[in-house]
């Protein structure tokens, strides 16, 4: 493990990661800038509870005060869920300035990744990651996550993408950046509310055991950078193909004629798909991350039985 100074690991995952036992790291971009308060803390407290109840120990990771935090209590979980986009939205250029200003920042996936590799977390569940945005070719807004995916050891737990971006462009980048993308019982990559995109994942996977064995191949290899597994959304939660596509269209054109740019676009594509879809497309992306927190939990678990 690596030491660091300003590294706080909550004692309950510092216990669970001395001895072994299967740890699961969950961002707080989602917290504070993904869902609205209250469904956000209560979502994340869920999410907490799931991967005990699956054997595994939960480490919700965010900026407090300046301190890297892997595992956050309660109050700090209700605080970035209330506090919302007032928290600094963290990808890895804010890091260094959050942590000298001892403020607070939401981790994306990004800088959740980099925590927890510094902490020795491996397995990390989330929603979606960020990526290739539609468009990139003239704005290049490329998310960080597609880089910190090729260089930090963190196997991510995400239900795809949401085609807010471009999914084709998407595997383009992971191929190059030599990220392995599977897909959890299916050859097809999932587009987040929905199974299907239409795109082909590398190798599909049809249990946890055969994910930790990858990722802890992977490891002993020597090969740096993390891997992607994505995950379908439950049948009875995924949308309808149209209702979903027509509302992520309509928020694309909104943001572009805005002039929505940077870090605020994400942000503002999730929380207008949500307002067209009347709150549909928030009940399935919860659904979907208790999916992925069981997922992350059973693959964690295998992995500590791989390392032991
Ligand atoms: N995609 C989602 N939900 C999210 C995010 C992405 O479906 O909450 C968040 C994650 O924290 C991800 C970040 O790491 O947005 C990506 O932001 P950007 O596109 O600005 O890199
Ligand atoms: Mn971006």
């Amino acid at each position: 493990m690596m030491l660091n100074k300003y590294l706080d690991i909550a004692p309950e995952v510092k216990k669970a990661l001395d001895e072994g036992r299967p740890v699961v790291a969950l961002e707080s971009t989602i917290i504070s800038h993904g869902m609205p308060y209250p469904q956000n803390v209560e979502t994340a407290l869920q999410v907490e509870k799931i991967i005990r109840e699956c054997g595994a120990t939960p480490a919700t990771i965010a900026i407090i005060g300046g301190r890297l935090k892997a595992g956050l209590n309660e109050s700090e979980i209700d605080y970035l869920g209330k506090t919302g986009a007032g928290v600094t939205k963290a990808s890895r250029r804010d890091l260094p300035v959050l942590v000298a200003r001892k403020a607070d920042g939401a981790t994306t996936v990004t800088t959740t990744m980099m925590i927890a590799a510094m902490a020795g977390i491996k397995i990390f569940a989330t929603g979606g990651i960020g990526g290739v945005h539609r468009g990139a070719e003239t704005t290049m807004d490329i998310s960080a996550d597609l880089e910190e995916l090729a260089q930090t050891p963190v196997m991510v737990v995400c239900a795809g993408a949401k085609s807010i971006l471009d999914l084709g462009l998407t595997l383009e980048y992971l191929e190059t950046k030599g990220v392995t993308v599977l897909g959890y019982g299916t050859d097809e990559l999932p587009a987040f509310y929905t199974r299907k995109s239409g795109f082909g994942v590398d190798y599909r996977m049809d249990t946890p055991t055969q994910l930790a064995e990858a990722f802890h191949v992977k490891q002993e290899l020597g090969l740096k950078g993390g891997m992607l597994v994505t995950n379908p959304i439950p049948e009875e939660y995924s949308m309808d193909h149209e209702v979903i596509n027509k509302a992520i269209d309509d928020a694309v054109a909104e943001a572009a004629e805005k002039g929505i740019h940077g870090k605020e676009t994400t942000p503002f594509l999730l929380a207008k798909i949500k307002e067209l879809t009347g709150g549909d497309s928030l009940d399935s992306n919860i659904q979907l991350v208790y999916n992925n927190a069981r997922l992350a939990a059973a693959t964690a678990c295998e992995l500590s039985r791989l390392e032991k």
